[in-house]
């Protein structure tokens, strides 16, 4: 139940201060439509001042900081967001009202372990050296070290909101950094939270800063445009990517975007059926349906389509739409009344387009307090033609929409045949067909009888239109720090 969640004060966090604005906005609860936090909206003044204390710590202390030093900084960070575990999840619960079971085994614990990991891969990695000769015999020695970028404006989604903020914070944070993190509108706690465990961990004033607010006019934009920010790694829609890669071409600075996907997942007749069936469910429901690497074209091969989808539809109608803190829960409610909008319309889109509604389609009735939030019927669709803006656009929502296919040529260019290149996910007990389709996909990562695991050194990021750059691992490194080449005559 939600009913005992306190309305919460989310204040803006600069150059070490929990700092009041003049405007603030209502956190609404999507389970059941109830206010959570009153949240500071941060002004151009407040993100002046956040870039001006991030300016500032790079050449305080947190600049002068040895790197054992820092990196011990950074697993007392980890340390401090496990110590306070039931406040992180409960935060992350009421702000998107995701299961407790999903948040308290994926959301919570990525936080502290993008730290560690992030903590490890800087304390050893190296750089690259080389002996030239030179024309008296005494040689040259040309090395590169890397240097912080600067201050990084940090802006971040709602979906995964404290894994997909410290997926980036902890690198930039590694390597040397400081920061002005704008959280979404939508999920303002954890980020806040974060805040807290910094100041006790000792993390000097300025390294870390959050500016709470919307995109365009408001602490999105101001930090985007702000001429002292010396680079923008952002999460979230691919439109958002294009008006902030528009706002950075003045001071020229560097971007990462991780953006937007349709994702496809393919299945094949010789695929384990059961691992198939439940992995995809998985995959398209988790979260409800909103994970930027979600399936929402699934492609089967035609001697098992209508078992599988029988089966798919079975799962969907199976899962528990319940209150977060409830232990059968297993679906939670768009993260809003306004997105439940965008995906409703979709659901009638689907309609018009000719599609056959296999399961779902619509909002369900319960008789209690979560008709007021944002809940809506997990959906499945057949009978679409590949050019339906249903199965090429983007929903973000607990849907798919299931095709057949004859041969492994045709999934794949199916598969391909679109804008997007974020994930894709086969399923097949044929390991030279896993391989051969796996390597065909257009994505940045593409899963084989399995889906959303990755070693986080590995490269993460989109093809086309789901993103610029990789992170992960070094990839992050070389984002998050310049190299500088010098060479010394000897
Ligand atoms: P969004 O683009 O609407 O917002 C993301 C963030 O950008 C928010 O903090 C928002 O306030 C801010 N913002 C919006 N307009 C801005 C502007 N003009 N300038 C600066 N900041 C601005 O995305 P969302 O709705 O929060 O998240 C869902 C989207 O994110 C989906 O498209 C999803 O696929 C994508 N996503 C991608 C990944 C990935 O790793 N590729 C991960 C998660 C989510
Ligand atoms: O696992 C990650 O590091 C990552 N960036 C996941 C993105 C999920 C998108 O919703």
């Amino acid at each position: 139940m939600t009913a005992n969640i306190k309305v919460a004060e989310r204040k803006c966090y600069i150059n070490g201060q929990f700092v009041r604005s003049g405007r603030q906005f209502a956190k609404i609860n999507p389970v059941d439509g109830t206010v959570v936090a009153q949240v500071h909206e941060a002004d151009r003044a407040m993100v002046d001042a956040a870039v001006r204390g991030a300016r500032a710590a790079l050449k305080g202390p947190w600049g002068r900081m040895a790197l054992q030093a820092r990196v011990d900084l950074l697993r007392k960070i980890a340390e401090g967001i496990e110590k306070r575990f039931d406040d992180f999840l409960q935060a992350e619960v009421a702000d998107t009202g995701k299961p407790v079971s999903l948040a308290s085994h994926l959301d919570i614990p990525r936080g502290a372990a993008n730290f560690r990991v992030f903590a490890d891969i800087v304390r050893t990695y190296g750089t690259e050296s080389y002996h030239l000769d030179t024309p008296d015999g005494k040689g040259a020695v040309n090395y590169a070290m890397r240097k912080p970028l600067g201050v990084v404006g940090v802006i971040a989604p709602w979906n995964l909101p404290l894994l997909l903020l410290t997926w980036k914070l902890a690198p930039a944070l590694a390597c040397g950094n400081t920061i002005v993190a704008k959280p979404s509108e939508e999920t303002p706690s954890t980020a806040t939270l974060l805040a807290e465990v910094m100041h006790e961990a000792g993390v000097p004033a300025g390294v870390y800063n959050v500016v709470h607010g919307f995109g365009p006019d408001s602490a999105g934009e101001f930090i985007t445009a702000h001429p002292d920010v010396n680079g923008i790694t952002f999460t979230g829609e691919t439109a958002t990517g294009a008006a902030i890669m528009k706002a950075v071409a003045p001071t020229v600075k560097p971007i990462s975007f991780e953006l937007g996907g349709k994702n496809p997942g393919i299945v094949f007749a010789d695929c384990d059926f059961e691992a198939a069936v439940a992995g995809m469910s998985n995959a398209i429901f988790s979260n409800t349906g909103q994970v930027c690497l979600a399936p929402e074209r699934v492609y089967v091969e035609r001697p098992i389509f209508e078992r599988f989808v029988a089966a798919l539809k079975a799962n969907a109608e199976a899962l528990v739409l319940g209150f977060p803190q409830d232990k059968a829960t297993n679906m939670g409610p768009l993260i809003s009344r306004q997105h439940r909008e965008k995906v409703l319309s979709y659901y009638e889109l689907a309609r018009k387009e000719g599609a056959k509604v296999v399961t779902g389609g619509g909002v369900p009735k319960f008789g209690d307090a979560r008709d007021s939030g944002a809940w809506i019927q997990p959906t499945l669709w057949t009978g679409l033609p590949e050019t339906a803006r249903t199965v090429r656009e983007e929903i973000f929502g607990p849907c798919a929409h299931i095709a057949p296919f004859d041969r492994e040529e045709e999934a794949v260019e199916m598969a391909n045949n679109t804008p997007y290149g974020l994930a894709s996910t086969v399923w097949t007990t044929n390991l030279a067909r896993g391989h051969r389709v796996g390597q065909a996909m257009e994505v940045g990562i593409s899963w084989v009888n399995c889906w959303f695991l990755r070693d986080l050194r590995t490269p993460f990021g989109g093809a086309k239109l789901s993103g610029i750059g990789r992170e992960g691992g070094l990839h992050s490194l070389n984002f998050y720090s310049e190299p500088t080449n010098i060479c010394v005559k000897l």
